[in-house]
């Protein structure tokens, strides 16, 4: 692999480009095919990572087609493979782990199994709960913690750009790592638009935590899209869940602000108004929530502080029976 760096970052690119790092996309979800699409032509070696066989023979007969924002179609030739047939040798550089918080316990074993002391393993799970994971792995390889704000929504292999964003990642637990070569090549072929080093990840973390905290649960419980939150009458509400987050954050050491937060939370309602919030879509579909990692993961950590957080234990509740009811 490298040895020496270049500072503007060239020296990386063409790495990737001449077939030295070896990348996986880790999960065919709609983030999963999304970023698959946007490697598998820029990189070297590339491969998706699948949770299930057929979509990986899917994929490898007949490609992603993807639909870009500007409603642009485009088909992309990208190889597959099932978690379950992963043998690499030699093992991946870099990893974009981008399934849902609930496979982890089934995925991080296999990961093990390929990566180097120097794979540099991007985790973009929602919530709060994977750090554990993080932490186990940090041994092993270098984590990070991945936050992004584009949205895509997946039909089989197709999957449609719907909002754009930016991704951040940041070192965790660890220090700065950011020199790192294999993950600068990463970050020259994204390019800065959609791919950023944040010095703060943990900050920023939390900061999409609180979003997801108000508008998931509330858009769940009331079936509605993201846009009807605006509406008055669900300020109480949603200062009532951001408050308590808000104080749990603060005893983690991370400062959010309440007025910015709710502006935050606003600003993310009008930007994506259309949209039915990915727990809403979960529980339509008969999908486990990532409830226990957003406000049941508020919960606990509040418990770890010696705080009751009644408001964000009710949400959690009713998001628990609303799964019931929808299974
Ligand atoms: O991240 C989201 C989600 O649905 O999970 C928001 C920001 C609420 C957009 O829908």
């Amino acid at each position: 692999t490298f040895t020496s760096h270049d500072p503007n970052g060239s020296l990386f690119l063409a790495k990737v480009r001449d077939e030295t790092v070896r990348i996986a996309v880790w999960g065919g979800g709609a983030l999963g095919l999304l970023w698959s699409a946007r490697l598998a032509p820029r990189t070297g070696p590339f491969l998706l990572v699948t949770r299930t066989a057929g979509q990986a023979r899917q994929v490898n007969n007949t490609g992603i087609t993807l639909t870009t924002l500007s409603g642009e179609r485009k088909k992309i030739r990208v190889k597959a493979r099932p978690a379950g047939w992963i043998r690499e040798d030699p093992p991946f550089d870099v990893i974009l782990v981008m399934v849902k918080q609930h496979h982890l316990p089934s995925v991080i074993p296999l990961l093990k199994n390929v990566i180097h002391p120097e794979t540099q393993v991007l985790f973009f799970q929602n919530g709060w709960g994977h750090q554990k994971w993080l932490e186990q792995l940090s041994s092993r390889c270098e984590t990070y913690l991945a936050v992004t704000t584009e949205g895509a929504l997946k039909n089989g292999n197709h999957v449609r750009h719907t909002g754009k964003g930016t991704s951040w990642i940041g070192s965790y637990p660890d220090g700065d790592k950011k020199t790192s070569p294999a993950l600068r090549s990463l970050l020259e072929t994204a390019g800065k638009d959609l791919l950023q080093y944040d010095e703060d990840i943990r900050q920023r973390l939390w900061g999409k935590l609180a979003v997801n905290c108000v508008i998931n649960p509330m858009t769940a419980w009331y079936e509605i899209r993201n846009g009807a939150l605006l509406h008055p009458k669900y300020d109480a509400e949603k200062e009532g869940i951001l408050t308590e987050v808000a104080e749990v954050a603060s005893l983690e050491g991370i400062s959010l602000p309440f007025q910015q937060m709710w502006e935050q939370i606003h600003e993310v309602c009008r930007r994506t108004s259309a949209n039915f919030s990915s727990m809403l879509q979960d529980v339509k579909h008969h999908r486990p929530t990532e409830i226990d990692y957003l406000n049941g993961a508020i919960v606990r950590l509040g418990a770890k502080h010696q705080r009751n957080l009644p408001v964000n234990q009710l949400w959690t509740g009713r998001i628990r029976e609303k799964e019931k009811f929808m299974i």
